[in-house]
């Protein structure tokens, strides 16, 4: 088995203590950051899919949820760079209802590379407090919300809607995660959508050139 494949097995059945070191010893052997991430999150869809079967459950997929941060953390410094240039700052937060944060770490991480400051709200975050955040914070210029959930998409309507309607201005909002579409997020009168994190920090520096 590669370290890729071993990589992958763990983060499926969990194992986070070895994911750091097996995360290290497959990009030892070549594998690039991107790779061992998109295997990583090829092992989460496997996850996912035995939980709609019926054949693992909530712990089993929290804790490969620990197991892939863990190796997330690894590949951090690969994956993020740093940027010279400032795009002000960027609220992001998982919508109420919704406790899924590993989409949202990864954004998060892709939009500070971009050039944002991040101020991170967590998870199960209120329209209001998306709100607020925008408020108590000089030049925010980016609100970043994400859903992961069929569930917690009327959340998200609510949360674009709160701050649309909130007389708040400057900044633009960018909607994602594994159940929001381009159509869903048009419906709802976001910005902008992206199915990945690396294509939401383009969008994103791309929607606040259009502020000024
Ligand atoms: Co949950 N869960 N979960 N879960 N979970 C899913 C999402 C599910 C698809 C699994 C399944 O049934 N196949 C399903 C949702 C079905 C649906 O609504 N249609 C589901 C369910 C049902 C549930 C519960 C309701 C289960 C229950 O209790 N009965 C429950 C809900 C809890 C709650 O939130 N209130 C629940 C709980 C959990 C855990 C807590 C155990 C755990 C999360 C732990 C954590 O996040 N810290 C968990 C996990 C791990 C998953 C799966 C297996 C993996 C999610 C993940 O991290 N993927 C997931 C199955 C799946 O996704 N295939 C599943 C990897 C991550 C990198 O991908 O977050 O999609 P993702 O992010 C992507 C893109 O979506 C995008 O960028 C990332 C890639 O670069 N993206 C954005 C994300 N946010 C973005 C924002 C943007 C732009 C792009 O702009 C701002």
């Amino acid at each position: 088995m590669s370290k890729l494949e071993e990589v992958k097995a763990m983060v499926e059945a969990g194992k986070s203590k070895l994911i750091p070191d097996l995360v290290q010893e497959a990009l030892d052997e070549g594998n690039s950051a991107q790779e061992i991430l998109k295997a990583m999150i090829d092992s989460m869809m496997v996850v996912g899919n035995k939980f709609s079967a019926g054949e693992i459950f909530v712990p089993e997929m929290l804790i490969a949820a620990k197991a892939m941060s863990r190796g997330i953390d690894v590949l951090k410094p690969l994956l993020a760079g740093k940027s010279s240039v400032s795009l002000g700052k960027c609220v992001i937060g998982t919508v109420a209802g919704d406790l899924h944060d590993i989409g949202k770490n990864l954004v998060s991480m892709m939009l500070e590379s971009a050039g944002f400051e991040i101020i991170d709200l967590g998870v199960d975050v209120p329209a209001a407090k998306f709100v607020e955040a925008v408020k108590n914070n000089n030049n925010v210029t980016l609100v970043a919300c994400s859903a992961l959930l069929t569930t917690t998409l009327p959340a998200m309507k609510e949360t674009v809607q709160t701050l649309k309607s909130s007389g708040l201005t400057g900044f633009k909002i960018i909607v994602g995660g594994a159940q929001v579409s381009q159509e869903f997020a048009d419906s709802i009168g976001a910005d902008g959508f992206a199915p990945d994190a690396g294509l939401a920090a383009k969008k994103a520096v791309e929607l606040v050139k259009t502020l000024n």
